[in-house]
């Protein structure tokens, strides 16, 4: 039986690199995102399902979640930032955007998809975090605590699926070159640009290339968390 890899947010950036790994690693990968269009293009490439997502609304999730026949790995990789701003300028929406997408989105995907981890025999989360999970900084509130939440709601379902057969892997990217300044930058390409001033960031690709190395491993070894930052970024912030 072929097994099935579904990979959120895979529309662009890390899970697209993701689907496009571990179609080649011989899964059949559903990739799931707001934009079919571009869903589409990718899954014609791998030889995989495209399937419209959108894990801030609990219907998509569940008719995603119900026209899956066995689930096997889940990359929780569906998130984002919006804005930069201190604490005593916080703006309330992009806070809620950013708790609605990674901490809520991640929790809604992940309880819909479960039971079929589980069933699978030999299950697999990964689930990308940030470094912003691990650190503090100046006008990144927002998406330090989302990241932070994200990574304890992965943590503590760790502890609790102890005695299961499903593997949990918490990865946290340091700086990526992807659509990830420009959508927190609402399409102002010279502060996007900006971001990697002084280093070399990562591609994707570097990314998938850790999370291919993670599925591949034999079932009884689990890889906690990963840190994978470019050479020259000392922090997140
Ligand atoms: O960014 P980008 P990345 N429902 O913008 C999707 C983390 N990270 O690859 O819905 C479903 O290219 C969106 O698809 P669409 C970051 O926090 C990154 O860098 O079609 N999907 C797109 O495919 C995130 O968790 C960096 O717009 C939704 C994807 O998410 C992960 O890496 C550093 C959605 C975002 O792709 C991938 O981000 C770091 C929704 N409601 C952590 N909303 C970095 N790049 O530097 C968005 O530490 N998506």
């Amino acid at each position: 039986d072929t097994r099935i890899a579904v990979v959120t947010g895979a529309s662009s950036g890390i899970g697209e690199a993701t689907a496009r790994t571990l179609a080649e690693q011989g899964f059949h990968v559903v990739i799931g995102a707001r934009r079919l269009d571009r869903l589409e293009k990718i899954a014609e490439d791998i030889g995989g399902t495209a399937l419209e997502l959108d894990v801030t609304d609990q219907d998509s999730v569940d008719a995603f979640a119900a026209v899956l026949p066995r689930v096997d790995v889940l990359v929780n990789n569906a998130g984002g930032a919006k804005g930069l701003a201190t604490v005593a300028e916080a703006d309330l929406d992009d806070w809620r955007w950013m708790w609605e997408t990674n901490v809520l989105g991640t929790l809604r995907i992940t309880k819909a998809l479960l039971p079929k981890l589980i069933e699978s025999g030999d299950g697999l989360v990964v689930t990308i975090t940030s470094v912003a999970a691990l650190e503090a900084y100046d006008n990144g509130a927002g998406y330090t605590t989302a990241k932070h939440a994200e990574a304890v709601l992965h943590r503590t379902l760790r502890g609790e699926l102890l005695g299961k057969p499903v593997r949990l892997t918490e990865i946290a990217p340091g700086a990526v070159e992807t659509e990830f300044s420009l959508v927190r930058f609402e399409g102002d390409q010279d502060r996007a640009d900006k971001v990697y001033e002084g280093i070399t960031p990562l591609v994707a690709a570097d990314v998938a290339d850790v999370i291919g190395f993670v599925a591949s491993r034999p079932s009884h070894v689990n890889i906690d968390q990963i840190v994978v930052k470019p050479r020259d970024q000392a922090s997140s912030g």
